[in-house]
């Protein structure tokens, strides 16, 4: 344990009880630190306390949320810095390179606001976005995201299960499959006109996907609201999921007895397939998927981490895929 105490690891008192969350992250932290992955800022940032929010950015509307356990390990990552999240994105309503979304997306109107729940529910109802807002407790979430294209972050999230607002819809018996309809608006958003993408950008995940604690509606991050290039005023958030799945500005969600017919699917279905499940031995026809860089930590020349199975999330969604072939079904 010295090595704990040199790095300035604050132990409890014997007298206090551990929390779960807190234990679980210590020894989270305790196998990073022992692997050498952790640099001094990592140890600093497992030292702190468990259940504290991340800080918040200081730019926009507070949103807080209370810690959640269900951050998992991810509780002990240290977060990429809000200035790399809000300005490495994709957002392809509002341009294709990374930068785009940033510059342009001041245009998007996140006020007023509605969500439409539509399809297989026997209480179908269109949400305006602040009773939406307000539907089940908020919580922060830290997860790790990994874009298709080789990159990954660390977001501490705000926002709740799908689960709250699934249950409250009650999806009939024919409900298999949801789906994510997106904004798609020509007046404020320069690059729907372009063929890049069939929009509205759609996603998709199986009903069970979608009922996974994991699966996140994100009204925030870094204890604010969402930047407008991360998808404000709402969008999903699918951890172990590639980041196309997890569909930013969502004006509808609507629940069918097929599999939706989604954007990536229809525009390159031999590279993108519906579940994109982030999966390091079935690589992507023109790269590999084994490895990825961490924006805001790795340089160009750094040495690039591997990637998990699930994106790390095997222990909670892995019974979600059980006989499946992955490899068939990418
Ligand atoms: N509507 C919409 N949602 C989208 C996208 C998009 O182009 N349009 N890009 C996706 C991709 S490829 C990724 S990696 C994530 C990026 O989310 P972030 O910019 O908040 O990190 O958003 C996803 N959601
Ligand atoms: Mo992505």
């Amino acid at each position: 344990m010295h090595f704990l105490k040199n790095r300035g690891f604050v132990h409890a008192h014997s007298s206090e009880i551990t929390p779960r969350a807190s234990y679980e992250g210590r020894r989270d932290a305790l196998k990073l630190i022992g692997t050498g992955v952790a640099g001094s800022a990592l140890a600093a940032w497992a030292a702190r306390d468990a259940h504290a929010q991340v800080a918040r950015a200081g730019k926009l509307a507070p949103l807080a949320g209370a810690r959640s356990a269900l951050s998992g390990g991810m509780t002990m990552e240290k977060p990429t810095p809000y200035a790399d999240i809000t300005s490495y994105n994709n957002f392809y309503e509002f341009g294709t390179d990374k930068a785009d979304p940033e510059k342009n997306a001041h245009t998007l109107k996140t006020r007023p606001w509605t969500v439409a729940i539509e399809g297989e529910v026997k209480k179908p109802k269109t949400y305006d976005i602040d009773e939406l807002l307000k539907l089940a407790p908020l919580e922060e979430r830290i997860y790790r995201l990994r874009c298709v294209e080789g990159w990954s972050m660390v977001i501490p999230w705000v926002g709740y299960s799908m689960a709250e607002l699934i249950k409250r819809v009650e999806p009939t018996g024919n409900a298999k499959y949801v789906e994510f309809v997106t904004l798609v608006d020509p007046k404020t958003m320069p690059f729907v006109g372009s063929r890049v993408l069939e929009w509205p950008y759609v996603e998709g995940l199986r009903l069970d996907e979608a009922m996974h604690p994991l699966a996140l509606l994100a009204f925030g991050l870094y204890g604010e609201v969402l930047p407008n290039q991360n998808g404000a005023p709402v969008r999903a958030v699918l951890p172990w999921k590639y980041g196309f799945k997890s569909g930013k500005s969502i004006v509808k969600i609507r629940f069918t007895d097929k599999q939706p017919p989604t954007s990536w699917v229809k525009s390159a279905s031999q590279e993108y397939g519906f579940f994109s499940n982030v999966n390091p031995s079935v690589d992507h026809p023109r790269w590999s998927q084994a490895t990825e860089r961490r924006i805001g930590e790795d340089g160009l020349f750094s040495k690039k981490r591997a990637t998990l199975m699930f994106n790390g999330y095997e222990p909670q969604v892995g019974q979600l895929y059980a006989g499946m072939d992955l490899k068939k079904f990418y």
